[in-house]
């Protein structure tokens, strides 16, 4: 019952392998030199009553993370020749499912049990019940994550997410990127990784061709998109004073610099439209600047200014942005409004300011 009870397995492995060798020791005694329980050629009531815990016994083992295969044959060696007879038995194959197949239901419990999960080091690694489908390591306030998740929700591609503590990385996280940071995506029964917030969003959009298309047919506009994104995050460092600035008042010149060239930079290439695309639909260049722009917004908020007295004036483009963007179903699917992300700041602040 360890994997049901317990986050992470290594902590009581000890445990764990002391019970399952009191199991088969228990399990020698009660048997002797018999085939079955039964004490006879064929299983007996016995054997069908105890057999289900043992076919679920080395669960334990391969979901903390070591091999049982190889654990069963040199530690519990009961166990394993009882197991050998039991699998041959022909009403057995017929009830019972193959061992991948119960580990892989028992994974996906496991996981799909407790989707707010977040994973640290330490952590066994979540087994991918469906090889199939695309997985996204993830951390939910990550912008950069926040660009997959919406291309992901606009496309309405199937995927799954795993939820990773930076602060506690686990291993498996460094394993698929060695650079340790987030959003990773993993793809196919091969497990191909992909890394880098814009590289992963081109290549899901390419991907997925069926989907609704979100990058521009033509080459050129493609480029001058991208182009636009590179620039908006390169410009966007004003956004570092919300980890970094303890007094945002005394630092609003500054602030107020950065925020105004990234007004022009939105400006320059928006024009008049609605979304960047120009259409009636956000394109892939707008999923990617809007979580770097409601953080901004959070900056204005959190340095005491009255936005609506500011922004309308001095950064129209970013306010008529920010204002028009939450009317796209995906993003008001995906994203935290605006109120939730000023107190998961201010939270956040008071976390890193604390004397
Ligand atoms: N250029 C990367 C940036 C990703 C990034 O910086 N992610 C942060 C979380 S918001 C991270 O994983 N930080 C952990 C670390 O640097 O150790 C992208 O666009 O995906």
């Amino acid at each position: 019952y360890a994997i049901y009870r317990t986050e992470n397995l290594a902590d009581v492995w000890t445990d764990i392998t002391e019970t399952l060798k009191k199991v088969d020791k228990l399990l020698a005694k009660r048997r002797g030199n018999e085939k079955f329980l039964s004490g006879a050629a064929l299983p007996g009531l016995v054997d069908y009553a105890i057999w289900p815990f043992i076919e679920r016994l080395p669960q334990s083992i391969d979901i903390a993370g070591h091999n049982s295969e190889e654990f069963l044959r040199k530690e519990l060696p009961a166990v394993h020749d009882y197991r050998k007879q039991l699998l041959a038995d022909p009403t057995v194959q017929k009830v019972s499912l193959p061992y991948e197949q119960l580990l892989a239901h028992t994974r996906e419990y496991l996981t799909n049990d407790n989707p707010d999960k977040v994973y640290k080091k330490g952590d066994p690694f979540p087994a991918r019940a469906d090889p199939n489908l695309l997985r996204l390591y993830n951390v939910p306030h990550c912008q950069f994550c926040e660009r997959v998740r919406l291309v992901l929700a606009a496309k309405g591609i199937e995927h799954e997410v795993i939820n990773v503590n930076l602060k506690d990385k686990p291993e498996w996280l460094l394993d698929r990127n060695p650079s340790g940071k987030v959003p990773v995506l993993e793809i196919g029964p091969d497990s191909q990784i992909l890394t880098e917030s814009l590289i992963i969003s081109e290549y899901l959009d390419e991907a997925y061709p069926d989907k609704q298309r979100l990058q521009p047919e033509d080459a050129f506009q493609r480029a001058t998109d991208r182009l636009f994104i590179e620039t908006f995050g390169a410009k966007n460092t004003v956004i570092k004073h919300l980890y970094v600035t303890e007094n945002l008042a005394d630092k609003w010149t500054d602030i107020m610099e950065g925020l105004t060239a990234l007004n022009k930079v939105l400006s320059n290439r928006r024009w008049i439209h609605k979304f960047i695309s120009g259409a009636e639909q956000p394109c892939l260049a707008d999923y990617m600047v809007w979580p770097l722009i409601q953080g901004l917004v959070v900056l204005v908020d959190l340095a005491g200014q009255d936005r609506e007295e500011l922004m309308p004036k001095w950064l129209p483009a970013l306010y008529d942005y920010w204002r028009q963007m939450p009317t796209d179903p995906t993003v008001q699917k995906v994203c935290q409004p605006h109120e939730a992300l000023v107190a998961r700041n201010r939270d956040m602040r008071s976390k890193i300011f604390k004397k």
